[in-house]
């Protein structure tokens, strides 16, 4: 690759979260020297932020590697960085595959009990079952139902009529009450895994398109801005404009840059302060969030069609944290996680739920910020969809006595309040709008491809690779991961690398530089 010490074409990367440092990486590191990363906000690491909450450090976007295993570059890098524990490390954690799902634990129900593991494992287990089922018709031409959610809803009310007959299922009506409102947690849960308000939203023809990695999901002891702060280090210093939101992306034209008015670039970049930056090629790495609101005026000349449909067709939702720290723990020292359980909800009722009112009923649970000596005693509450964007109105008092009164009502203790709160709210983030995409019915990979599409589209053009696509929406298969946005933006600065290295004329005048 030293041939390419020669080239000095301007790339300029749009966002400084994981994908566009990923891109950043790989060029500077194959000798691409003109590299420039504008970002709108005033730090790195986009949906990868990390901050203080009392005395400990909590995640307010991403939370664990995935599938923490050789093939995840993410855990991957931590490794070399140092920044994991040696649990995490270990051959047996890599080893592990739960098939990416987060466990069900405690249950806590409405009316203030716990419920049995008699009762909530062959529930979890039917659940787990069909979530599997839901994944297979990636593989078939055609699937019965278009989103995951009616599939899930339509097998499960099979199995209630089956539970008359069943030994193993044979209840009373209390019972299978309460078996139903498991089920809505679990879908509520899902909802949460996915990014989106509803699984009614999600495509059962393409959800098997997600892939899991081995490996048990861990955390960075440190923060997972840690690994950005490390791979920060490895780029030019400089390389970064901050607090610098870009407004347009005018591209196949010919553009003079201020310092060298003699040269030509088919790309400029306009932010939103005035400054023009012309460019070779430019990787746009904004959430898809933002460009299903701004791809109008994002990008000019406008998107080819096949683009703005699939940008459009893509889902990306919200799935929001609510911090919550207590002076004494209520649960167990084991316990992981505490599932909510809401004794009058069904899946199989065709309910419009009053969002403002009951927002804090689509919670499904919170997760136990472990170990302790480390986090103190703080739970993580997560609510996806409409009722966590509405979380995101109200005030920090509101969302404070609402999880009150729910911890309340769910042990059966008047006296537990919380200490503090701390919430994210990314739908909010202008920069963002929402947490991570998702497939949505009528949706398949051809989207995602269509999204990745470098502009211009047709090859046979002079100036090729001008606009070129990045972040986590635009991973087929890793979508809504850091890994996946890590692995766009290497997919894209290849892209270019490879284009340098078989472009003949290119690859000549390099030969007489060197
Ligand atoms: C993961 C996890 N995780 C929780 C929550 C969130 C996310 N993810 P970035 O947004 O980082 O960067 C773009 C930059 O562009 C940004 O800095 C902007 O400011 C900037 N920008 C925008 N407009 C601009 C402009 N005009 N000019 C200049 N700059 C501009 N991922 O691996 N583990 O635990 C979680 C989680 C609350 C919000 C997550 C998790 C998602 C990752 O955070 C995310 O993918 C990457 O950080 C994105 O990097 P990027 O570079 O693309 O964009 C079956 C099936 C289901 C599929 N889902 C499976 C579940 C997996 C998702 N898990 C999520 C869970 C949590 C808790």
């Amino acid at each position: 690759m030293d041939k390419l010490q020669g080239i000095d074409s301007h790339i300029v990367i749009i966002g400084c979260g994981m994908s566009g440092i990923g891109a950043a990486q790989k060029l500077t590191k194959e000798g691409f020297k003109n590299i420039k990363i504008i970002e709108a906000t005033g730090r790195s690491g986009g949906r990868i932020k990390t901050t203080t909450f009392g005395n400990v450090i909590v995640e307010i976007g991403a939370n664990w590697i995935h599938g923490p295993s050789k093939a995840n570059p993410v855990f991957q890098l931590a490794c070399e960085h140092g920044l994991l524990d040696a649990q995490a490390m270990s051959e047996e954690n890599q080893a592990l595959d739960v098939g990416g799902h987060p466990s069900f634990q405690s249950f806590y129900s409405s009316s203030g009990n716990k419920l049995t593991p008699e009762l909530t494992e062959s529930v979890s287990q039917l659940f787990l079952t069909l979530l599997g089922k839901s994944k297979e018709f990636i593989l078939t031409e055609k699937e019965p139902y278009p989103s995951v959610g009616e599939f899930l809803k339509k097998e499960i009310a099979k199995h209630v009529v089956e539970w008359k007959d069943d030994v193993e299922w044979k209840d009373d009506a209390e019972t299978k009450k309460l078996k139903l409102a498991l089920l809505t947690m679990m879908l509520k849960l899902e909802c949460c895994v996915s990014g989106t308000h509803s699984m009614d939203l999600v495509g059962l023809g393409a959800f098997g398109g997600y892939k899991t990695l081995p490996g048990l999901d861990c955390t960075f002891p440190e923060g997972y801005e840690g690994l950005i702060d490390a791979m920060m280090k490895g780029l030019p210093e400089g390389i970064v404009s901050y607090n610098n939101p870009v407004k347009c992306v005018h591209w196949n034209g010919s553009f003079r840059g201020a310092n060298s008015p003699e040269q030509t670039f088919p790309v400029m970049v306009e932010c939103e302060n005035g400054e023009t930056v012309p460019a070779n090629h430019v990787i746009v790495t904004v959430p898809l969030g933002y460009l299903k609101e701004h791809y109008e005026t994002l990008i000019n000349p406008p998107l080819p069609l096949s683009k703005v449909h699939s940008i459009q067709r893509m889902g990306f939702g919200t799935n929001n944290k609510i911090f919550l720290e207590f002076e004494e723990p209520f649960w167990e020292p084991d316990c992981e996680v505490i599932n909510l359980i809401w004794e009058d909800e069904t899946p199989l009722a065709d309910v419009k739920p009053d969002v403002n009112q009951f927002w804090m009923k689509k919670i499904f649970g919170f997760t136990v910020l472990q170990p302790p000596e480390r986090y103190g005693h703080v739970l993580c509450g997560w609510i996806a969809g409409h009722e966590s964007e509405y979380m995101e109105t109200l005030s920090d008092t509101e969302v404070k006595n609402s999880m009150t009164e729910v911890i309340r009502k769910f042990t059966g203790n008047p006296s537990i309040t919380p200490k503090r709160i701390l919430r994210s709210k990314w739908h909010s983030d202008p920069y963002t709008k929402g947490c991570y995409s998702y497939v949505a019915v009528g949706c398949s990979g051809s989207d995602i491809e269509n999204i990745v599409q470098p502009l211009p589209l047709q090859e046979a053009d002079t100036k090729p690779l001008q606009v070129l696509f990045a972040g986590e929406a635009t991973h087929q298969s890793f979508y809504s991961t850091t890994h996946g946005a890590l692995l766009s933006g290497w997919r894209e600065a290849d892209r270019l690398i490879t284009h340098y290295t078989q472009c003949p004329l290119i690859s000549q005048n390099l030969s007489s530089k060197l």
